[in-house]
């Protein structure tokens, strides 16, 4: 398993995989961090399409293409906002993921490229979202050999000590 998730720190929109995700908000309109980048990259066509869908319920994922990034395809998925933990924020969390590989497997892609959902302004707590996020790529990946590679983007290096950590404690228990 540890071979299929590769967590690195970097810039998603730069990533070349056959599908990145974006951490959207339920208009899928943009907005800022990840999802400011990600339209910046791609360009304008990727907003018009983006008005075709119609916004998107929290923890689910539309999909779109990528226009001028290197991936093929956006994966489009609001996560949940921080309200303490009582809110199904976790659940909503690892929906996110989920779906989002669904969608990615459904389309044929090998290679999925996510940012740390929901912890920058949606703050979520790094320490629960990167346990969430690892625990239910590693499950998706154990029943579907299809996907190949999911690359975990994060852009400091404050975020990927989390999801290093997150990735050996999964291991150790697995
Ligand atoms: N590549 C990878 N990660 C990035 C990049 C990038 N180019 N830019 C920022 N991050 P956030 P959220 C990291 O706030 O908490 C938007 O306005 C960032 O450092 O982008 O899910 C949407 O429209 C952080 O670690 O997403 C929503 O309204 C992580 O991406 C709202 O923000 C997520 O931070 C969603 O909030």
């Amino acid at each position: 398993m540890k071979t299929r998730i590769e967590i690195v720190q970097g810039d998603i929109t730069k990533q070349n995989v056959d599908a990145i995700a974006n951490a959207a908000n339920t208009t899928l309109l943009g907005g800022g961090g990840v999802d400011g980048a990600i339209h910046r990259a791609a360009g304008p066509e990727l907003l018009d399409e983006c008005r075709t869908l119609h916004g998107c319920r929290t923890g689910e994922a539309k999909l779109t293409k990528g226009y001028r990034l290197p991936a093929k395809y956006v994966l489009h998925t609001p996560g949940p906002v921080w309200h303490g933990g009582r809110n199904g924020e976790a659940e909503l969390l690892k929906s996110c993921y989920v779906n989002c590989l669904r969608l990615a497997s459904e389309h044929g892609c090998k290679t999925v490229a996510f940012p740390s959902i929901s912890t920058g302004v949606y703050h979520f707590p790094l320490d629960k979202a990167s346990a969430i996020a690892i625990g239910a790529i590693a499950e998706y990946l154990e029943a579907h050999p299809e996907i190949e590679l999911v690359r975990m983007v994060c852009f400091d290096a404050r975020t990927k000590e989390y999801y290093d950590e997150a990735l050996t404690d999964w291991e150790k228990n697995a």
